[in-house]
């Protein structure tokens, strides 16, 4: 039998983040992807590539959860980008409407195109309909001080507290990401799982952000989980997966 894996994510125009490295995730490690797209995210050569940010009708994405959930067994999810408080509604409908073994939330919190008023309603949504599905959370640093409330992360100390207080919002693992964002040799990940923190740490390759490496991170959890991993040997494998997917 083949492992399928589910994901409900955004389109990214350069096939560098979202939906398309999700699914060519999913893939190379061995798991069939089905996905379902929540919007579609392209860029502005007139404005210094900025994001341009096309959110999918609600009512067409809940056609796709429908078919998608009626043509497979699927008990493993991702979701990606979601991007307006009418997204957030129907993908938290259409989660409640079966059980899974795990939900793979990576908080996509900002997106470039969309205003910022609207971008706070669409984290307040995030935090209250779907944090509470996951099992699993993924945020970056700066998506870890919006859902902690914590005004700075500076050290793998304070990650480690807004991994604990993240925690408390539901999901039962968070993998909070220091990435090149903290200082030091090593990229410093922390997976915290209610009781025991593991640190999950490689040299860093360069100090530049990678387009990617978020949603290829989850994804390869996402597909480890499918696989029947456990949370903390899916995240150990992901991180091994995206280092070398970095150099
Ligand atoms: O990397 C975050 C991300 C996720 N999903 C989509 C995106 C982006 C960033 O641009 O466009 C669809």
């Amino acid at each position: 039998m083949v492992d399928l894996a589910y994901v409900i994510a955004g389109s990214e125009a350069t096939g560098g983040a979202g939906l398309q490295v999700d699914l060519k995730t999913f893939q190379q490690l061995g798991v069939y992807g089905v996905g379902t797209t929540t919007c579609i995210v392209s860029f502005d050569p007139k404005n210094d590539w900025g994001h341009r940010f096309f959110p999918v009708p609600a009512d067409v994405i809940a056609d796709q959860i429908e078919a998608a959930t009626a043509a497979h067994n699927l008990d493993v999810v991702k979701i990606g980008m979601l991007g307006t408080p009418a997204t957030i509604d129907v993908v938290a409908e259409g989660l409640e409407k079966q059980d899974w073994r795990h939900v793979v939330l990576d908080p996509v919190l900002i997106c470039k195109g969309q205003e910022a008023g609207a971008a706070l309603d669409t984290d307040n949504a995030l935090r209250a309909q779907v944090l509470p599905h996951a099992t699993v959370v993924t945020p970056n640093l700066f998506e870890a001080r919006a859902l902690s409330g914590m005004d700075e992360i500076t050290s793998v100390d304070q990650l480690i507290e807004a991994a604990r207080r993240i925690h408390d919002l539901g999901p039962q693992y968070v993998v909070a990401k220091g990435g090149v964002e903290l200082d030091g040799e090593d990229a410093v990940d922390v997976l915290f799982d209610g009781s025991e923190v593991t640190l999950l740490t490689a040299p860093k390759v360069g100090n530049e952000r990678v387009s990617g490496a978020g949603c290829t991170l989850a994804a390869a959890i996402t597909a480890e989980l499918a696989k029947g991993a456990s949370v903390a040997d899916a995240a150990a494998r992901a991180k091994d997966f995206v280092t070398a997917g970095i150099k």
